[in-house]
C-alpha cells in the first residue's frame, strides 16, 4: 500500500513537472513574481509575462492560490487628475493573442490577491495555478521579491 501511494506520489509529480515545462505548451509564463509586502497588508499582487507560441489566440480566465483568500484580475487605469485607480479587466480575462504576449507588471495588468494569507517575505514561493481559455490548467511558482 505505501509502495502503491510513493508510486501515485511520482506520477503525480511528474504530471505537474510536464504541465509547467511541456515542450509543446502553446503558453509559455515567464518570471511570475510578487512584490514583498508584510502580513499585516491585507492585498497583495502578481506579475508575469505569458507568452502565446501556438496558433489560436487564449486568454488568462482565472488564477487560484492557497496564498489568498480570492483573486482577480486586474488592471490600472487613469481616473483622472492623474490618479490612478484599479479595477477587474473588462472582459474578466487576460487575452494572449496568436504569436503575441501579455505583460503583467506593476502599474499595468495585475493579478490581484485579495485577503493574504500569508506574509509575502523576500524569497517566498507561493504556487498559481493558471486557468487559460485554451491551454487549459498551468501550474507556476511566483517568488517574492521587492521588485
Ligand atoms: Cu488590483
Amino acid at each position: 500500500m505505501k509502495k502503491a501511494l510513493f508510486f501515485l506520489a511520482l506520477f503525480l509529480l511528474t504530471a505537474v513537472a510536464c504541465t509547467a515545462s511541456g515542450g509543446d505548451d502553446p503558453i509559455t509564463v515567464t518570471d511570475p513574481w510578487g512584490r514583498t509586502s508584510p502580513a499585516v497588508a491585507e492585498n497583495g499582487a502578481f506579475y508575469m509575462m505569458l507568452i502565446n507560441n501556438g496558433d489560436n489566440d487564449d486568454a488568462l480566465v482565472s488564477v487560484a492560490t492557497d496564498a489568498c483568500g480570492m483573486v482577480e484580475l486586474h488592471e490600472m487605469y487613469d481616473k483622472g487628475e492623474g490618479v490612478m485607480g484599479m479595477r477587474p479587466v473588462e472582459s474578466g480575462t487576460i487575452p494572449v493573442p496568436a504569436g503575441g504576449s501579455a505583460e503583467l507588471k506593476p502599474g499595468g495588468l495585475h493579478v490581484m490577491c485579495m485577503g493574504k494569507q500569508i506574509d509575502f517575505a523576500a524569497g517566498t514561493e507561493i504556487p498559481l495555478t493558471l486557468t487559460f481559455d485554451n491551454a487549459g490548467e498551468m501550474e507556476v511558482t511566483a517568488v517574492i521579491r521587492d521588485n
